[in-house]
């Protein structure tokens, strides 16, 4: 054995008789104190994230950190907010759970969120918006756009519109104006 704690590069510590103990993720904690030693993100002490993993270590997932009732599709945790916010706020809310307002990339997910909003008279926002360059559409995650689901003639601007909604009846996309309080989708960032 050795000191803890220590934070350098995996680097092995050999003692004359313990074993060989190694901070493979490089946290600062080494194998035999963390309690997952391949997650750089989780340690004693970490700050926690609605993702369903225990980064900090007390046994209990996401403790009180997620923002509202979370459903999981594919191993990804989502939270879908049903207190009306307006979209700078929304995303805040899902910041400050160390999540973002959704990106959506593939049809089944966009079905997922559809699913799992739909019956729901109303729309909610996603994590899509032009409020940078007005028509160049980005994921505030930064993400590649590689799927869209643009209901018929959106996005259309109309009357400035610079945020995103996805309907729980079509599942399409349409832009709205980004001081419309909706209820709205989180993800669990990688
Ligand atoms: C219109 O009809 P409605 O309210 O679902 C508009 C959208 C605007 C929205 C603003 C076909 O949608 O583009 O974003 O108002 N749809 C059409 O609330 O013009
Ligand atoms: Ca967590
Ligand atoms: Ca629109």
């Amino acid at each position: 054995g050795g000191t803890s704690g220590g934070g350098g590069q995996g680097v092995s510590e050999t003692g004359d008789t313990g074993p060989v103990v190694v901070d493979a993720d490089d946290d600062g904690f080494d194998a035999d104190e963390d309690c997952d030693d391949a997650n750089p993100l989780a340690f004693p002490g970490a700050v926690e994230r609605c993702d369903g993993v225990d980064e900090d270590c007390d046994t209990v997932v996401d403790n009180d950190v997620c923002p509202c009732a979370t459903t999981d599709f594919e191993g990804v945790r989502y939270a879908f907010c049903t207190d009306e916010e307006r979209w700078s706020d929304a995303r805040d809310v899902c910041l400050g759970a160390g999540m973002d307002l959704v990106s959506i990339h593939v049809q089944p997910e966009n079905d997922f969120v559809e699913d799992t909003i739909g019956g729901s008279d109303g729309d909610w926002y996603i994590g899509l918006t032009d409020q940078a360059v007005e028509g160049d559409f980005t994921w505030t995650t930064g993400e590649a756009i590689d799927f869209e689901a643009w209901n018929g003639g959106e996005p259309n601007n109309s009357g400035d519109e610079d945020c995103v909604e996805i309907s729980g009846r079509s599942g399409n996309w349409n832009d709205v104006a980004c001081s419309s309080k909706m209820r709205f989708v989180c993800e669990a960032l990688p």
